[in-house]
């Protein structure tokens, strides 16, 4: 078993506990002296950072939420003044207004460190070659992993997102070995790798995918091991937290949060008491080391829950399982909580259809409708009676995991628009 930082991977909990409740008590005090924003805030909600001794006392601290970053844009929340800022990058705004988040050179050091501990739990080192097919520029998620990737000695090729055919190209030419990209972008690449006749598997030196920036499913992951001939693993962040931060390791199930580094909190949306364990809820985060833009208790908006115990890697940090998507990216048809990722599952499991689709929803009278365009392939029929067992099937199986029937309309290969970051899935009509 390979660890980049052995010592603090797998420290026990109750020193890492007591390292976090150090950084928290002097996190307190950084952000209060350094931040107009935060001293209010405090003030306000009557704390004093003397009241935060330990980790326990976490819960008396006030939450932070995205809208406060947009509130006090460009950059009224950092801590530090423009000397000490080397790196600046802005969010997609994929929900709303773009966001502006700051880096010192420590914290791009610490961006770049849990990623290489994450990198390192997968398998990579400095013999591997490593294509990043993330987007490169105000988008964390190139230059992100970029770093990462040097940092453990890989040699980094940064082609950044798009540019379909070089991707396949230079995969081949130069013996790439691991892909780091949006899922919904590595199925569109093993979809023109087919098309061109050489399929990916064929790809010998090809071994590891790195795959996020969005939702996706367990049983996507299956369909892209499979096609692809290699092992696919989950990476989660935000540009907020720094960017691209979390892996999962080799054992596939879940991904390490670096407790030295993160204070990971799973919060009952109505009650924001912690739930249960092993409960979902909402993920809010405290950065323990960041000092450009730290963030106490933020609400970064994703559902989400975690599994505390010793991995089988050995490593002892919490784990974040697989996302269900944002808190705003669940859409509520006829009073029903829909995700595309429940369609996203069902689709992948028919071997007709391909893994693009695209949720409509419009009102009609008092009614929502919805209807979900799937994308058919190579496999499917062109006789009417196949034709219409195979939309039967599809609707059957979209019910029983939705609860809520959908119209479904099979659309000509190539109909629905490929992305080369995250993919669109809802197209919502309705006017409220
Ligand atoms: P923007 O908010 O502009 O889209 P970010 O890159 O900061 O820009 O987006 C972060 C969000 O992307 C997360 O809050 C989460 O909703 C989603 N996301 C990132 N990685 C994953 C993942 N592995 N699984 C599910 N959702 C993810
Ligand atoms: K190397
Ligand atoms: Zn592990």
């Amino acid at each position: 078993m390979t660890y980049w930082n052995p010592e603090i991977e797998t420290m026990d909990l109750a020193c890492l506990r007591q390292m976090q409740s150090e950084r928290l008590v002097k996190l307190v005090h950084y952000v209060y002296e350094n931040s107009p924003f935060y001293r209010k805030l405090f003030d306000d909600n009557k704390v004093k950072p003397s009241d935060i001794q330990s980790v326990d006392d976490l819960g008396k601290l006030p939450f932070t939420y995205k809208k406060d970053l947009r509130d006090t844009y460009p950059t009224g929340m950092f801590c530090v003044q423009n000397k000490d800022l080397v790196r600046i990058h802005a969010s997609s705004g994929t929900t709303g207004k773009p966001t502006v988040v700051g880096y010192t050179k420590n914290d791009i050091d610490n961006w770049a460190e849990s990623l290489a501990r994450g990198f390192t739990s997968v398998g990579l080192g400095e013999d591997d070659i490593v294509q990043i097919g993330y987007g490169y520029g105000l988008f964390t998620g190139g230059l992100g992993t970029h770093y990462g990737s040097e940092k453990i000695g890989a040699t980094t090729i940064p082609i950044s997102s798009g540019n379909t055919e070089r991707q396949l190209s230079l995969m081949e030419d130069l013996n790439v070995t691991a892909v780091l990209c949006t899922p919904s972008y590595f199925s569109y690449l093993i979809e023109v790798a087919e098309k061109t006749g050489k399929s990916m598997i064929h790809n010998k030196n090809l071994r590891i995918g790195i795959f996020g920036a969005e939702p996706w499913s367990e049983s996507l992951r299956h369909r892209i091991e499979e096609k692809a001939g290699i092992k696919a693993y989950d990476v989660f962040g935000t540009s907020e937290l720094s960017g691209p931060l979390f892996t999962e390791c080799q054992a596939q199930h879940g991904m390490h949060i670096w407790a030295d580094m993160f204070i990971m909190e799973i919060l009952d949306p109505e009650t924001l008491e912690p739930v249960l364990p092993g409960g979902t809820g909402e993920l809010v985060v405290t950065t323990l080391l960041k000092e450009a833009l730290p963030l106490i208790r933020y609400r970064v908006g994703d559902l989400a829950s975690m599994e505390t115990g010793v991995c089988s890697c050995g490593r002892t940090h919490p784990r974040l399982m697989r996302l269900k998507g944002r808190s705003d990216d669940m859409t509520i048809v006829r009073g029903i909580n829909v995700f595309p990722g429940q369609v996203e599952s069902v689709l992948v499991k028919i071997p007709e259809v391909s893994p693009h689709f695209m949720i409509i929803i419009d009102r009609n009278g008092e009614l929502d409708d919805m209807k979900v365009q799937v994308e058919l392939n190579d496999m499917a029929s062109d006789k009417v009676e196949d034709y219409n067992r195979l939309r039967n099937r599809i609707s059957h199986d979209l019910r029983s995991v939705l609860n809520l029937s959908a119209d479904v309309e099979l659309v000509n290969p190539g109909f629905i628009p490929r992305s080369e970051g995250k993919a669109k899935r809802v197209i919502d009509n309705r006017k409220y």
